[in-house]
């Protein structure tokens, strides 16, 4: 019989799989891009058999007290999306939260070294406020390098509005998958406090925060919905810079047009973005 591995745990395979679809796309060079997944206690209770590691605890560089206790699946720092597929336990980990909420352990992997992703304040603020506002029924972070929505930050004024409209007008289906809209981040250095604040507030509102020229977050409840998510904004936005390269818009979908689609899929759709 072959031997049971923690990498047989559906969870696991469920995050292995996103980072490798998600490279596939283009979306990940080099050590672009980041993964976290908040574990239920099932999922702990599954894993800990397979646990290995129990050394100091490390500041977050973030206060998250609700996420006390919580464990997170992480892609590692400078590491590779295509290489998670082929040795997640050297470039993927399994973190423990401390009681305060402000420090971290690796429990499983970055087996030759390392760290956790480089926004590690970014993925758990987002988890933090996402939490508290879905009531705990998001648990995955994605942050992407998002080619065609990279472009439109060079040419877009940087504002929710326009984003969200734009991306809605670019695929009927758009507003039926993100009815909150998107915000928007200036850019901002990476990695640190101040980003994972300004993105955790758009967090309270949107599912999709923008990076200007950078990339995106998505949050969502499972690796599906969100990686949809994702994918559903690239393919608007690169649908955005194709009419954008042949003139623009001659015609569109009309604030009326989206009324009736609110309607007929019972989404609400913020009256800001329906100008
Ligand atoms: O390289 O994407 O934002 C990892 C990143 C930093
Ligand atoms: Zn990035």
């Amino acid at each position: 019989m072959e031997e049971k591995t923690i990498l047989s745990l559906p969870f696991v395979q469920g995050f292995i799989r996103l980072t490798d679809d998600a490279f596939r796309q283009g979306w990940h060079e080099r050590n672009g891009g980041n993964l976290s997944y908040r574990l239920t206690p099932e999922e702990v209770s599954q894993a800990k058999p397979y646990f290995t590691q129990d050394g100091d605890f490390c500041p977050i560089g973030a206060s998250t007290p609700n996420l006390a206790g919580e464990y997170f699946m992480v892609t590692g720092s400078g590491k590779y999306f295509r290489n998670v597929i082929l040795e997640p336990q050297n470039n993927a980990a399994i973190i423990e939260i401390d009681q305060t909420g402000e420090n971290y352990r690796i429990v499983w992997g970055l087996e030759q070294g390392g760290r956790p992703t480089s926004e590690l304040p970014s993925h758990l603020m987002n988890h933090s406020v996402k939490k508290e506002v879905t009531n705990g029924a998001h648990r995955v972070i994605l942050h992407s390098h998002i080619t065609n929505l990279i472009a439109l930050t060079f040419v877009l004024p940087l504002e929710d509005e326009v984003f969200t409209r734009e991306l809605w007008e670019m695929a009927t289906e758009c507003p039926v998958v993100f009815p909150d809209g998107v915000g928007v981040v200036g850019w901002m250095v990476p990695g640190g406090h101040d980003i994972a604040v300004a993105t955790s507030e758009l967090m309270k509102k949107y599912d999709v925060a923008v990076w200007a020229h950078h990339g995106a977050f998505c949050s969502g409840p499972d690796f599906d919905t969100t990686f949809g998510l994702m994918h559903t904004v690239e393919k608007s936005a690169e649908i955005l810079v194709k009419v954008l390269s042949m003139g623009g818009k001659r015609q569109t979908i009309t604030t009326q047009n989206f009324r009736d689609l609110a309607k007929d899929f019972h989404v609400t759709l913020p009256e800001r973005f329906l100008k």
